[in-house]
């Protein structure tokens, strides 16, 4: 049977690969891998700017970090769907919000892919997008101030894989499902097994507003169950389409490592959006039902909302035959990655040892002339031979994800082989190929995937450490590796390691970003905070019912008041906290004991709340966690805590130093009983 020595030949891939990085982990090359003139090329003297920003994937982090190449110097992390109590991302009562799905709170994902915001397909460094691949989420992060403005949550959908991946003029965010689930407007309760019944696949389309960022779901597309991996949008001459890898094109429901490899080939989904849109104007989209959220950061009150949406608009592509096609790709296709032209399309199957490059043109031309092998679920399936270019023979095994360096290479990542190859994407010779440490995923080249790509450097993202670094227990982290791809050759120049398990990340030089209006401070006068003190002066503390709101200032290297009394078992105290400083990196942090959430991180000009319920009677110091001046130490204060229906009134102060009042000493019996 075909199938079976196909399933034989892949797990035969994988057991050689696992063997020999099992007895010998270390290939013959490795210690000589970093040679002459390296370290003068990653070396960035101190005080020197890196050339580029690479933004990177935190995976299971949920994050999203920033390094500076060719340093590899971390420069940031960006907390996006998981709470980070660095920052008080999700634990400050402004943020909370954002994490707020149709599930509810949810301080947690798995964050795979980045695409920075283009126009006429190459980076504009206005907003990067990321995906949520758990609970189905897209956020966009504005690089203004690198913090995260905006997350969708994505209905239809069971996970988010191939996302978020971006038109070329950022019109479309699109986010394709992983998992194929029931639609949320059908009766999900039925037997796992009637997958091919009632399993769908929806891809979203999510607008971005040009000029505030702002994404809103367009339509989705619903389409046949499979899993989509990746995608990539069309590029100048193919404008106005996109190309999707499926896998589990068997629709299988279990054991897919063996279920889903049946098949000898997969597909790549090539979708015409433009088509879609004309098929949207014509009111062909149908309204379905579902529930999600939708959440903004808004900069002028500094505060996030969350606002939870009932509707999408659908189109069935099975219905509407001129949307998408089908092209066949050897086995379970990973990357799916278009060229600078827009020309050559690169599927990547993961279990395959060939690489199938299709021309746009032929596939063009295989439409117009209905070349098809057949229908898949009322898709057309266009012949494999109609729409391949041609086949890079024997460049490795497994390959996974191809970047570009528009001079008519391409450089695709082997896991199985872990290496780089290098070949030309005309003539489909290779021509270099360097090793991995190990077991690399994606690739990035700085604008890789836009019509300009910036070749100076390549970047492999490695799932298997090994013996990179020191060890630390049985947790090594990830680690990236950087090469020199100026030349003809491809240089290793540094290792570094990542924080989480980076997937894709992408890297823009860094005049970009430094030239797009970087944010220094919050203008104090500008900060329209319901909470905001904005001078010592405004600083106070107000009761209503149980809810105690403190309207705090910090300037080095005290608080405004420092001393608060009448706060009282059964108390909600919220600690609104206004950074009155206007100097470009000050911020202050702000942490009380017992408080059962994160400190604040409070930027200059900015208020931000802590949301604080005492748990007993006493005395509880509060202080800033951001050394902010030499006497950062002594910014402290206390609050007191009364028993409830205690009569200490609410008062507050700052500098105030009275005389003891003559019951200072009072025993506990003589305040009311705590409750
Ligand atoms: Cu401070």
């Amino acid at each position: 049977m075909k199938n079976k020595h196909i399933i034989t030949a892949s797990i035969l891939l994988l057991s050689i690969w696992a063997i020999s990085m099992s007895s010998s982990c270390k290939p013959k090359n490795a210690a000589t891998a970093i040679v002459g003139d390296a370290a003068n090329k990653a070396y960035v003297a101190p005080g020197k700017y890196d050339e580029f920003y690479n933004f990177v994937s935190g995976g299971f982090s949920g994050q999203l970090s920033v390094y500076g190449l060719p340093s590899g110097r971390l420069l940031r992390v960006i907390p996006v769907f998981s709470v980070d109590p660095e920052k008080g991302w999700g634990y400050s009562e402004e943020t909370k919000p954002m994490l707020n799905t149709s599930h509810g709170f949810v301080p947690w994902d798995d964050l795979h892919h980045t695409e920075l915001s283009q126009t006429k397909g190459e980076i504009n460094g206005k907003w990067i997008f990321v995906n949520g691949n758990n609970t189905p989420r897209l956020a966009r992060i504005d690089l203004k101030t690198f913090r995260t403005m905006e997350i969708i949550e994505l209905p239809n959908s069971g996970g988010n894989h191939s996302s978020p991946f971006g038109t070329e003029n950022s019109e479309y965010i699109v986010a394709g499902t992983r998992f194929s689930v029931p639609p949320d407007d059908a009766n999900g309760d039925v037997p796992i097994n009637t997958y091919k019944q009632n399993f769908k696949g929806h891809i979203s389309f999510v607008s971005v507003n040009p000029e505030s960022g702002e994404m809103n779901i367009a339509f989705q597309l619903k389409t046949p169950g499979v899993n989509f991996d990746l995608a990539r949008c069309g590029r100048d001459k193919s404008h106005g389409w996109f190309f999707f890898s499926c896998y589990n094109t068997e629709q299988a429901n279990t054991l897919l490592e063996v279920n889903a490899s049946q098949k000898d080939k997969d597909f790549i989904m090539a979708v015409n959006w433009k088509k879609a849109e004309e098929y949207i104007k014509a009111g062909k989209g149908k309204t379905v039902k579902v529930k999600y959220a939708h959440n903004k950061y808004n900069e002028s009150t500094q505060s996030a909302a969350s606002e939870i949406k009932n509707e999408v608009l659908v189109l069935d592509v099975a219905e509407l035959k001129d949307i998408c096609y089908m092209i066949p790709c050897p086995k379970s296709p990973h990357g799916c990655d278009v060229d600078p032209t827009g020309e050559y399309i690169v599927g990547s199957g993961k279990l395959a040892a060939l690489i199938p490059v299709f021309s746009f043109d032929k596939i063009q031309k295989a439409i117009a002339n209905k070349e098809y092998e057949g229908e898949y679920e009322g898709i057309p399936v266009i012949k494999y031979e109609s729409a391949l270019y041609g086949e890079v023979k024997k460049p490795g095994l497994g390959p996974l994800h191809t970047e570009f360096d528009g001079k008519g290479n391409a450089y695709t990542s082997f896991f199985v082989s872990s290496e780089v190859v290098k070949w030309n994407i005309k003539d489909l010779t290779v021509i270099d190929r360097v090793p991995t440490y190990y077991s690399v995923g994606h690739l990035c080249v700085p604008g890789g995937n836009t019509r300009k790509p910036n070749p100076k450097y390549l970047i492999a993202y490695n799932k298997i450490t090994k013996d990179r670094y020191l060890p630390t227990g049985p947790e090594l982290s990830q680690s990236a590796q950087l090469y020199d791809i100026s030349g003809e050759k491809m240089q290793m120049i540094l290792d570094f390691p990542t924080i989480g398990e980076p997937h894709y990340a992408q890297a823009v030089s860094a005049d970009i970003i430094q030239n797009n209006g970087q944010l220094k401070i919050y203008k104090i006068d500008e900060n329209k905070h319901p909470y905001a003190a904005k001078g010592e002066a405004e600083s106070k503390v107000v009761r209503e019912g149980n809810k105690v709101h403190v309207y705090i200032t910090s300037i080095r290297s005290h608080f405004a008041p420092d001393n608060i009394e009448g706060v009282k078992m059964g108390d909600e105290v919220y600690f609104h906290v206004t950074n009155l400083e206007q100097d470009w990196d000050v911020p202050h942090g702000f942490a009380v004991k017992g408080a059962a959430n994160a400190e604040l991180l409070i930027m200059p000009g900015e208020t931000t709340t802590l949301k604080w319920v005492p748990d007993r009677v006493g005395i509880f110091p509060i202080y800033c966690t951001d050394f902010c001046s030499a006497l950062h130490q002594e910014m402290q204060g206390y609050v007191r805590v009364s028993p409830a229906g205690s009569n200490v009134p609410l008062t507050f102060s700052v500098g105030k130093t009275t005389p003891p009042p003559a019951d200072a000493a009072a025993p506990a019996e003589a305040a009311p009983k705590q409750q």
